[in-house]
């Protein structure tokens, strides 16, 4: 009699082991997928950290881009006009992008996507250059 109840407060402790290792199981599956949320949430500081690039990836300084060719990263760039006259950056390729700026020290932003582009300004022909964007 004494022993079979021993044997029964076993049973319910191994059960009670049981149970609890599915819940920390399940615990730890959930924890793997809360991981990939956690690696979402890390993109958010470099949406904030964009205004933050107000430096120029292209200079229009005595009727001259520069760099030349001027390598980016896809997406939004920006355009810098240090001269006192107003200049244009338009794609050789019609379409691809074509700002006026209005010097000096006009900014504009243009959206590129990948490839290479050369490029002038509109006003002054023997002003080109070369971008490329990857
Ligand atoms: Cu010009």
């Amino acid at each position: 009699m004494k022993h079979k109840t021993k044997f029964a407060r076993y049973r319910r402790q191994a059960i009670a082991i049981g149970f609890a290792a599915v819940v920390a199981a399940s615990c730890s599956s959930s924890a793997t997928k809360a991981s990939p949320a956690a690696a979402v949430s890390t993109t958010k500081p470099t949406d904030s950290a964009a205004p933050a690039s107000s430096h120029a990836d292209v200079t229009i300084k005595t009727f001259q881009f520069s760099p030349s060719p001027a390598t980016v990263k896809a997406g939004e760039i920006t355009v810098v006009n240090e001269d006192n006259t107003t200049h244009t950056f338009t794609s050789d390729a019609a379409g691809a992008f074509n700002v006026s700026l209005t010097g000096p020290h006009a900014t504009k932003t243009v959206t590129v996507k990948a490839g290479t582009y050369k490029f002038h300004c509109a006003i002054h022909t023997s002003m080109t250059g070369e971008l490329i964007v990857q």
